[in-house]
């Protein structure tokens, strides 16, 4: 097998490298088991090869023809006008076919195996330090929530981006629900773990389960909201149903998919990029297109769906809305940016 190496920023089109092919590259040289390391490798490597969306668009019902979501009625949701966007939206066929979600596989083409998770039931854990912990149905969490659309832009560290119509609710309003303790400063998110459906998972090197974590000052922002649905309709499974995040001034790792718990407290939390490659994947990771990655230039981002490439803004343009969150932290650009 040739393994080619080029230097990033030769290939304008693939400017980033995926973070799988890095992590698998750097398996494979300390990885006892060259089998497994090696076919990792070639998997990685394949996928990005191909294009954005070349399959047809995958419906969340499409793999248990009878599953109907319980919540359909609420869909579509009325959209939120105080979040816009200029760009025109990613097309949902593009969108459904190119995502990250490593519990299916370290590539972009896992929207037919992620439609192998089974979503209902579906219980969400509120712990740590709250008033009193609580096991909530995610069907009835839903119902007591007010869903609205609104249209983001997402900006992933790999240097793509995207636009989506998200339907959810504000993620301040599940810190209501919640009930924190007055000593309570981040919010740590945690996603499924289930390896006999997300085969990903059996990727041992991997810190399982998928891990997330904000302070408590960012669930707060107007801008921080929890997605349970997509294009009008309830979200389908590739998106990280039936409860993800969406964090649009952070690059895209930090919107954690198929949540089942919350823990609110007193320490920051260490994600699963973190705990990878901290020096590449920090805490705070946002966007900011004149801190590069170690690796490649974040200066511009390929706009998924239309072969275009534009200039990264700070905050991915939400800097009127957040950038006060990060005014007093005396932390370098590095870190805050990474
Ligand atoms: N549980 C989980 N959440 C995840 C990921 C993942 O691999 N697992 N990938 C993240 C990354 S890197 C990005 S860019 C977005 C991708 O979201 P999309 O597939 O809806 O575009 O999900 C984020 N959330
Ligand atoms: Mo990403």
């Amino acid at each position: 097998m040739l393994i080619k190496r080029l230097p990033s920023w030769i290939l304008p089109e693939r400017a980033a490298t995926d973070e799988g092919i890095y992590l698998n590259r750097r398996k494979f040289m300390t990885n006892s088991s060259l089998m497994i390391g090696g076919a990792a490798l070639t998997l990685a490597g394949c996928s990005d090869q191909s294009s954005d969306g070349s399959d047809a668009v995958i419906s969340q019902s499409a793999s248990t023809s009878d599953f109907v979501d319980p919540t359909m009625d609420l869909y579509p949701a009325k959209r939120n006008d105080a979040y816009q966007i200029e760009q025109a939206l990613t097309d949902e066929t593009v969108n459904s076919t190119y995502n990250n979600f490593y519990e299916f596989g370290s590539h972009k083409q896992i929207s037919k195996a992620a439609q192998a998770l089974n979503i209902r039931p579906w219980t969400v854990k509120i712990d740590g330090m709250v008033e009193k912990e609580m096991e909530l149905d995610i069907d009835a969490l839903i119902r007591s929530m007010q869903l609205e659309e609104r249209l983001y832009r997402h900006r992933c560290v790999e240097a793509w981006s995207m636009t989506i119509p998200w339907t959810g609710f504000a993620f301040k309003d599940l810190i209501a629900k919640a009930k924190p303790l007055s000593g309570a400063k981040y919010i740590r998110m945690e996603t499924f773990q289930d390896p006999s459906v997300a085969t990903g998972q059996k990727q041992t090197w991997y810190p399982w389960p998928y891990v997330e974590g904000v302070t408590m000052e960012e669930a707060s922002n107007d801008l921080a909201f929890l997605v349970t649905g997509a294009y009008g309709k309830p979200a389908a499974k590739q998106f990280g149903a039936p409860l993800r995040l969406a964090l649009p001034w952070k690059y895209g790792f930090k919107s954690i998919k198929s949540i089942v718990r919350f823990t609110f407290t007193d320490k920051q939390p260490v994600s699963f990029w973190e705990k990878l490659a901290a020096r590449e994947y920090g805490f705070w990771a946002n966007v900011n297109p004149e801190v590069d990655h170690p690796r490649w230039s974040q200066a511009t981002e390929r706009v998924l769906g239309t072969g275009d490439r534009i200039p990264t803004k700070i905050f991915n343009g939400y800097g009127e809305q957040v950038a006060h969150l990060y005014k007093d932290l005396d932390l370098p650009k590095t870190v805050l940016y990474r």
